[in-house]
């Protein structure tokens, strides 16, 4: 065997959706900031980053955590998101995903019967709370960066949806993490049912477009935040056994469904139902994801953001490793940066 390049990382799945948490074959990434080293990785170092995600080393809707040294003096590790579409301020899933492997493979300093790992990310701090019992990560719960809506009501026209002309969609705008456009499914004749699985990654791509072109969508306090790449179809929430329950799917660019119920998505919902007062502090929501897998989300206090209205998620959830990889790239291999087919 040549490899022209090597990469080691855990595998892991966070209900249902995997995470390549790459451990090394990273240069040291420059920044000052990990949002920074996030663009690094984004304009100088994105064949790596297609290597990692794209085929035949991953697929469509795979999602990767390079971990770091952490710029911050309170901080643990430090983590690039990355997915196919490119690099994430946040990731929710990623997190419960690279916290299980720090845990399971002895990156970081253990602890039962809770582990707190600390996590300087491209959004902020994220500090992650992990249960641990005989070695095992049962559970993580992560305090997220403070999440907001960030639009209300805005009427979009959707292009290439339906028979005939635009068809017009109203839409909200939240932050939690990443920016999302949260729509009813049923504004669209859908509903979080996997049978339904490609009109919603239809439907999501036209309501994205829609909402990048149409909606000036810029965080209030990094601008270097931009635009969307999420659209969260949701279903109106129930009371169940565990309390209010809801479904939603996320629709990732360019085009795939977030097997879970997506960290940073979940905590946008939360922040969009408090602001329209359908859901208050301390009060749980199991939030499922499109093959039925849940997190569980709460709010625990109210901040500010750039003097927008803002809310701090927590998100429980839970990962399993999958492999131990060693990835490597033969010098002689035609496909350097792999592929996708659209
Ligand atoms: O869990 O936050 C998340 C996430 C973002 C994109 C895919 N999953």
């Amino acid at each position: 065997m040549r490899a022209r390049k090597l990469f080691t990382a855990v595998d892991t799945h966070t209900e249902g959706m995997p995470t390549r948490v790459v451990t090394a074959g990273f240069p040291p990434l420059p920044g000052r900031t990990m949002l920074e080293r996030s663009h690094h990785v984004a304009t100088t170092l994105d064949g790596w980053r297609r290597l990692l995600m794209y085929e035949p080393r991953g697929h469509q809707a795979m999602s990767g955590a390079i971990l770091t040294p952490p710029i911050r003096d309170d901080a643990d590790l430090g983590v690039v998101y990355i997915e196919v579409t490119g690099c994430l301020p946040m990731c929710g899933h990623g997190t419960i995903g690279a916290v299980t492997a720090a845990i399971e493979t002895g990156l970081v300093d253990v602890a039962e019967p809770t582990t707190t790992v600390r996590l300087d990310t491209p959004a902020g701090l994220v500090v992650a709370t992990a249960t641990v019992e005989a070695g095992q990560c049962r559970s993580v719960t992560l305090t997220n960066v403070p999440a907001f809506l960030a639009i209300q009501d805005a009427v979009l026209q959707v292009s290439g949806w339906g028979a005939g002309g635009p068809t017009q969609v109203t839409v909200d705008v939240a932050f939690g993490g990443n920016f999302y456009v949260i729509c009813p499914a049923d504004a669209l004749g859908l509903s979080i049912d996997p049978g339904d699985a490609s009109s919603l990654i239809a439907g999501g791509r036209a309501v994205m477009a829609a909402a990048n072109e149409q909606l000036s969508i810029v965080h209030p306090a990094e601008p270097a935040i931009s635009g969307t790449h999420h659209v969260l179809f949701t279903a109106d929430p129930t009371t169940g056994a565990e309390g209010l329950e809801a479904a939603g799917t996320v629709v990732i660019d360019p085009g795939y469904l977030d097997r879970s119920p997506c960290g940073t998505g979940t905590s946008a919902r939360m922040a969009q139902m408090h602001a329209r007062g359908a859901l208050g502090l301390d009060q749980p929501l199991v939030h499922t994801s499109i093959i039925n897998s849940g997190f569980t989300g709460r709010l625990v206090g109210e901040t500010t953001v750039g003097g927008t209205a803002a809310v701090i998620p927590t998100i429980t959830g839970r990962a399993w490793i999958t492999a131990l990889n060693q990835l490597v790239l033969d010098p002689t291999d035609p496909y350097p940066e792999g592929f996708l087919i659209a």
